[in-house]
């Protein structure tokens, strides 16, 4: 594998939300495209054709067509694939996608929980092959996630298939888990894709909330496999929220109230700011950071955005997007990235 000075020496990971055309994919290590039908449009005409895209159908709020999610390095970055996945590294740092169409039910499992299972076997593989051993962060999407199949809602499917892969992989399914997100699209394939990291980063978890690895079996048999936000260190620092909604201990306050939702995920978002304050790897604030909003109703889009504006304020880069929320009582969840020099 080459290692050029360069590279050793700038190998920040640098992240970027546009909604308008890319003009330049230098540095670029993966995206993901977000847009009404991503999954059966071309890809942007500019983008390299080795590197990994998440083609996900995701329509956006407001009166843009499409919001592109590029991360970047110093330097080039070196592309391959893994079975069904396609990937492109520097020395630090991994991006990966893929997108898996769902299959029939066999032996006990349903499509959604195969091509989950068979996701996650595929991402550790990669993982294990090229050396990136520690997953930082992980993006899913998926059709109709609060739709009920064989008896269970999808998101719990997905739950379960996502911990048995775990499992199997011999990775821990609590505490050493990756920061995550788990939506709805509007159709398409289960699409996925991530970033992982040669060396382990900090995990942290919200006081103010019971880990999502240790929900209650209310919520699913088994529980969600992903930690609250990641902080990585490598020369300045990128810290990573999992998608954040309104829960309060793992139960969701202000049903049917969206704006009310709106505050509490952001003073969930604050908690979390804290825990990563408390480490010393630069300040991060609420107006610094950049969002990722998912609304389940269009309706309720100016609602959450005055929220939102009041909270974060005019500087921080955001974009709104039409998802499900995994659960059926939230109206809206929120991710974000943070990026200290
Ligand atoms: C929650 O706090 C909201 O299953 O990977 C947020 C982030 C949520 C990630 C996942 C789910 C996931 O439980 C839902």
């Amino acid at each position: 594998m080459a290692r050029t000075a360069e590279l050793m020496e700038h190998s920040d990971l640098h992240f970027e939300l546009l909604t308008t055309p890319v003009t330049s994919w230098e540095g670029a290590l993966g995206a993901a495209l977000f847009s009404a039908e991503a999954h059966d449009t071309a890809p942007p005409l500019t983008f390299p054709a080795d590197l990994p895209l998440a083609r996900v159908s995701m329509p956006l709020l407001e009166e843009h067509a499409a919001a592109i999610e590029c991360w970047r390095i110093a330097g080039r970055a070196r592309a391959g694939s893994h079975g069904a996945i396609r990937y492109a590294h520097s020395d630090e740092f991994l991006f990966g996608s893929l997108h898996l169409s769902e299959e029939a039910a066999a032996a006990g499992h349903t499509g959604l929980e195969r091509a989950t299972e068979r996701a996650y076997r595929e991402i550790h593989a990669t993982l294990e092959a090229s050396g990136f051993a520690q997953l930082l962060r992980v993006w899913n999407y998926l059709p109709d996630i609060n739709s009920e199949s064989h008896g269970t809602e999808r998101y719990r499917q997905f739950n379960s298939a996502r911990q048995e892969a775990l499992i199997a992989c011999g990775r821990d399914i609590r505490g050493n888990v990756p920061a995550a997100s788990a939506l709805g699209s509007t159709g398409g394939p289960l699409s996925i894709y991530f970033l992982a990291a040669r060396t382990a980063p900090a995990f942290l978890e919200n006081p103010r909330q019971v880990s999502a690895y240790h929900y209650p079996a209310q919520y699913g048999p088994r529980a969600p496999s992903f930690s609250r936000a990641a902080l990585v260190r490598h020369r300045g620092a990128t810290l990573f929220i999992s998608g954040t909604s309104s829960i309060l201990g793992h139960r969701t306050l202000h049903e049917g109230d969206p704006a009310a939702q709106t505050r509490e995920t952001l003073t969930n978002i604050e908690a979390l700011l804290g825990e990563a304050n408390r480490l010393k790897a630069g300040t991060f604030r609420l107006d610094s950071l950049a969002y990722k909003v998912y609304v389940r109703n269009p309706a309720d889009l100016p609602l959450i955005r005055a929220e939102i504006d009041s909270a974060v304020g005019s500087r921080a880069p955001r974009v709104y997007l039409r998802a499900d929320v995994c659960r059926r009582d939230l109206s809206m969840e929120i991710e974000a990235v943070g990026q200290r020099a």
